[in-house]
């Protein structure tokens, strides 16, 4: 649409500092002289830095910029609080005082070299919620001054954050770098819609922030894609980043995928079944060992587990969208059925398994039907049909 292209759009280019003052005057010039003049019109560009108090003089130069440039702001914090915390902050700022559409995560050390800038806008405007930059893509690096322990620390770290907070979901094959730190993301329908209530939201104070608001912001459902980003080693100054980083990440990627919601959601969904199978297997005990009529010991015992997986996914595992009421013996029926579908597929499939690998493998093939054919089918099947959520 002609409209949408002719319309401003703001675009504040966020940047942390603690003890930058070599740097930051010198970032502050290249933007407003290179970056931002080679941008199509349409771009109203910004620059807020959010400074921890440096003592080195940091905020004493941004301000001197800022007279300079109009466009060029400093926000500074009471004291050092964490890279997280100055962003969120910075965040707030740009949304309630600078009117911003979009927002940068970026360095302020000319490790984030400023051409990414107009191709990262660029995916802005073709769409896009959520643009990366990526150190791990076709076009990326890590800088060449970096030594073995760091490179390996990056793609290690990398690599192990992916895993545990995406694997085998899709944003696991489409993040290649979780740890990056240049961003930028859509205000409308995202910044504005997550916490930014940095002392009781954020799970860590340092690095770990990085994964936080990726995770969420992907949660979000944002629309993703990775630019290549070109890491360069810092310009001057000091590394803020602390040998504890590599746990922090680890912890707060494990913290995230812990208490995710769908994480929970599908753990108790599997408690349940467990609990289930003991209810079966018991029950056959006992009733064999009452009875000895063996068609009827696995009726019983089988259905007790179905009625014990109903109430207690009912219950628990899917209490956001409980059945109750009338409604409660329609559903329970269906379960049923697809409770007979489970049993359709591991009778078909442990059949043929025992005849083509043989009776000695019974006991193995169990397992591996019951993880890779029954639970998916039964986490499908509740999902879609039995306590669906309703529009
Ligand atoms: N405001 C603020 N800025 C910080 C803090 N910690 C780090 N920074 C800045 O954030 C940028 C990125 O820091 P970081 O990724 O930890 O590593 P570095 O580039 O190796 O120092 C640096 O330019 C720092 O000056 C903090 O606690 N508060
Ligand atoms: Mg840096």
């Amino acid at each position: 649409m002609l409209t949408k292209k002719n319309t401003k759009e703001t675009a504040v280019i966020v940047i942390p500092t603690y003890n930058e003052a070599d740097n930051i005057g010198k970032m502050i010039e290249y933007l407003n002289t290179k970056t931002f003049p080679s941008l199509p019109k349409k771009w109203d560009m910004k620059i807020l830095v959010v400074d921890g108090n440096s003592p080195d003089g940091t905020g004493k130069v941004v301000q001197d910029k800022s007279k300079k440039y109009a466009n060029t702001h400093l926000y500074t914090e009471t004291s050092k609080d964490g890279i997280g915390a100055a962003y969120l902050k910075g965040f707030k700022y740009a949304m309630e005082e600078l009117k911003a559409d979009y927002v940068f995560e970026f360095d302020g050390d000319f490790q984030h070299p400023p051409e990414t800038i107009p191709s990262m806008l660029q995916a802005m405007d073709e769409g896009y919620d959520y643009v990366i930059g990526s150190r791990k893509i076709k076009g990326g690096s890590n800088p060449k001054g970096w030594g073995f322990k760091r490179v390996f620390f990056s793609e290690f770290g990398g690599f192990t954050a992916r895993f545990i907070m995406f694997f085998p979901f899709k944003n696991f094959f489409k993040v290649t770098d979780p740890t990056t730190g240049l961003k930028v993301t859509r205000v409308k329908g995202y910044v504005d819609k997550m916490s930014l209530d940095y002392k009781n939201h954020l799970l860590t104070k340092s690095f770990g922030y990085k994964l936080q608001l990726l995770f969420e912001t992907l949660k979000m459902g944002a629309k993703f894609k990775e630019v290549p980003l070109e890491f360069k080693v810092r310009n001057a100054g000091e590394s803020k980043i602390e040998s504890k980083t590599a746990k922090d990440i680890f912890i707060v990627a494990i913290k995230l995928r812990w208490f995710d919601e769908f994480t929970q959601k599908f753990l108790k969904f599997g408690t349940v079944g467990f609990v289930g199978y003991l209810i079966n297997a018991s029950t056959l005990a006992l009733f064999s060992r009452l009875w000895g009529v063996e068609w009827l010991s696995w009726l019983l015992s089988t259905e007790l587990a179905i009625i014990s997986n109903f109430t207690l996914n009912n219950l628990w595992t899917f209490k956001s969208t409980t059945i109750s009421g009338t409604q409660l013996i329609g559903k329970f029926f269906q379960f049923n059925l697809t409770s007979a579908g489970a049993l359709l597929i591991q009778t078909v499939v442990g059949s043929l398994g025992v005849a083509i690998f043989g009776a000695q493998y019974r006991q193995l093939l169990l397992p591996f039907i019951i993880l890779f054919l029954v639970l998916p089918y039964n986490w499908l099947m509740y999902n879609k049909f039995i306590w669906k959520k309703s529009k």
